[in-house]
């Protein structure tokens, strides 16, 4: 280790630690714009770009970058003098000085990491006024919104989207002035392999990049008296909700969730959760099926089956794996059952067109606004799922509409669609779609009641993840990737044959839908993640059933009307197909 003083406080740290994390032990905040840091959920940016972490290191000339400069021995080391304050400043305001200034209605407003900077350095005005580069928007994908003209050059999407997700649609070009990150040949983000899952949506500082807001549809759909207007919410949305209104993270608000809903005047206030549990019927039973054929000799199985659910995988898988297309789960994804049972059930037996039935999802992630537009989730032209917002954008619209949130009582979800276990709830984090379905396909198989229903070893941050479960004297191998690079590596093993896993769970973001593009704004804090899954998981442990064979109203549903699972129904309304 080494031992050095910042700001006149002594700190031991181990070798190889930056001044930025150095100040941090000792709880003094650096300010940057380009650092981020999730090592845990294995994401971490410097490009010591932005210039704003400098200080001053006793017997340098120049003033050092905190985020790269590493400590050293006897170092003294200095945050917060006169000529490191204005060293900031001056480099702030030449960010500034090429930076639109509409921030009144700029789709970041309130969360920009910029605009803070600005008003914490107390910035009054510009220094340096003159000519400002100038980039088209692109508009061209139904999931996000590219504003280059409000890139910082910071290149935190650039880096999540190669590093973590292992895409590399954004990359920086030009140089001096005229330096932004834009797609390769400045294309249109919908003729590139971007998968939306809204990471670089996540981690941008600025507006540059945004979900495309689609909160004034819902208003109009809401405010139509000829519209059944029905909501769904996503697992992941009730752990990150609260912190859209102050609350701390990892409160979670289902309660409160729906009473919102309700003040909102959805017609009918269901939970995506309950199709979680649908969903864990047909992709238990589909796991149950390759794996009876495999052991029965069946050489034209595919096994490992993967998890479908994460429409940013599932956009990747297509577009990078169009050869492994028969491996993942035909089951739809619980928002895209939901809508198919909201408007061919539901509709019928509250005698309701589905043209007049409007299905609005809340979301965490900006994938499913893609998803739900996708043909074949549709009839004669009209969709499934309607509209697809995002958690911030709930949050807009609660505040829009003037409801005290944090005074709201608990409420429940309506009934039917609004039922569901503890399986449901842990979809929203890395690993819960596996245990989930490991809980529910042990019973199937074993004919036994599984006594102790937490999979711990499927469990955790790491970003490839393995555990074996025995299912009465099988051992059934899963594997778990978070992160699209993670895949990449268990993708890669089916391609070569060694893959040895029967199953696999892929989530696109870090952490799974509790880390998702379209959550409350981390900022950078992984124990906001961190909190977020740990409130997963106590809302499952609260839940009286935890199997999602168990949900009454979903073996109902079996029974009134959609048979056994993988069954012709079924296959009809909750199974799909992938294209290359
Ligand atoms: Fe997820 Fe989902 S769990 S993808 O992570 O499977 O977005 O929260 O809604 O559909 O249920 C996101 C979260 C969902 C779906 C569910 C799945
Ligand atoms: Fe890359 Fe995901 Fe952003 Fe697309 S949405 S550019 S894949 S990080």
């Amino acid at each position: 280790s080494v031992k050095l003083i910042i700001d006149d406080k002594s700190v031991e740290v181990p070798k190889g630690t930056t001044l930025l994390d150095a100040a941090k032990e000792l709880g003094i905040t650096v300010p940057a714009l380009c650092h981020m840091d999730l090592s845990g959920i294995g994401f971490h940016s410097s490009n010591a770009s932005c210039r704003l972490c400098v200080v001053e290191v006793e017997g340098r000339r120049n003033l050092a970058p905190g985020c790269t400069t590493l400590a050293t021995h006897g170092m003294v080391v200095k945050t917060r003098t006169p000529r490191v304050l204005n060293a900031r400043r001056i480099n702030l305001e030449l960010l500034l000085s090429d930076h639109p200034k509409d921030c009144l209605s700029c789709s970041k407003a309130g969360s920009c990491e910029l605009q803070n900077l600005a008003e914490t350095f107390g910035i009054r005005e510009i220094s340096y006024p003159g000519e400002m580069s100038s980039h088209a928007k692109d508009t061209s994908s139904p999931s996000i919104v590219r504003d280059p003209d409000k890139c910082v050059m910071c290149r935190r999407c650039e880096n999540i989207c190669r590093e973590v997700q292992g895409v590399g649609v954004l990359t920086a070009v030009n140089r001096g002035f005229e330096s932004v990150v834009v797609t390769a040949f400045d294309r249109d983000l919908d003729t590139t392999t971007c998968t939306y899952c809204g990471q670089c949506v996540a981690v941008c500082p600025t507006g540059a990049l945004s979900e495309k807001d689609e909160t004034n549809e819902v208003i109009r759909a809401l405010a139509d008296p000829f519209k059944t207007v029905v909501v769904q919410v996503a697992p992941a949305v009730r752990t990150a909700l609260g912190e859209s209104f102050g609350m701390k993270p990892g409160t979670l608000v289902t309660g409160k969730l729906a009473a919102a809903l309700r003040r909102l005047e959805f017609d009918y206030v269901f939970d995506t959760d309950f199709a979680a549990d649908l969903t864990i019927m047909e992709e238990a039973s589909e796991l149950l099926d390759r794996l009876t054929r495999h052991l029965g000799g069946d050489t034209d199985v595919k096994l490992p089956i993967v998890t479908s659910c994460c429409p940013a995988w599932v956009n990747h898988l297509e577009k990078r794996y169009p050869d492994l297309l028969d491996y993942p789960s035909t089951a739809r994804s619980p928002m895209q059952m939901f809508g198919s049972i909201a408007k061919n059930y539901l509709a019928e037996k509250i005698s309701v067109h589905r043209k007049d039935m409007v299905v609005v999802s809340i979301m965490p992630c900006v994938a499913k606004k893609a998803e739900c537009a996708r043909v074949e989730f549709s009839e004669d032209g009209n969709p499934d799922v309607d509209i697809t917002l995002t958690t911030r954008e709930l949050a807009s619209l609660i505040k829009r509409f003037n409801i005290d949130f944090e005074s709201l009582e608990d409420e429940d979800f309506d009934a039917p669609l609004g039922e569901s276990t503890g399986a449901a709830v842990i979809f929203g984090t890395t690993g819960g779609v596996i245990e989930a379905a490991a809980r529910t396909a042990y019973e199937f198989h074993t004919g036994e009641t599984l006594e102790q229903v937490d999979f711990d070893a499927l469990r955790g941050f790491d970003g490839i993840r393995s555990a074996t479960v025995d299912f009465a004297g099988i051992d059934i191998k899963i594997g778990i990737a978070h992160g699209l690079d993670n895949a990449r590596v268990l993708m890669e093993e089916i391609r070569k044959g060694t893959c040895e896993f029967h199953a696999i769970e892929v989530m696109a973001c870090p952490g799974g839908c509790i880390g998702g593009g379209g959550q409350p704004f981390h900022h950078g804090k992984e124990e906001i993640i961190r909190a977020r899954q740990e409130a997963t998981y106590t809302e499952d442990a609260n839940k009286v059933i935890r199997k999602s064979h168990e949900n009454p109203h979903i073996k109902k549903l079996y029974e009134e009307y959609l048979g056994k699972p993988l069954g012709e129904k079924p296959h009809r309304l909750l199974h799909t197909h992938y294209f290359n």
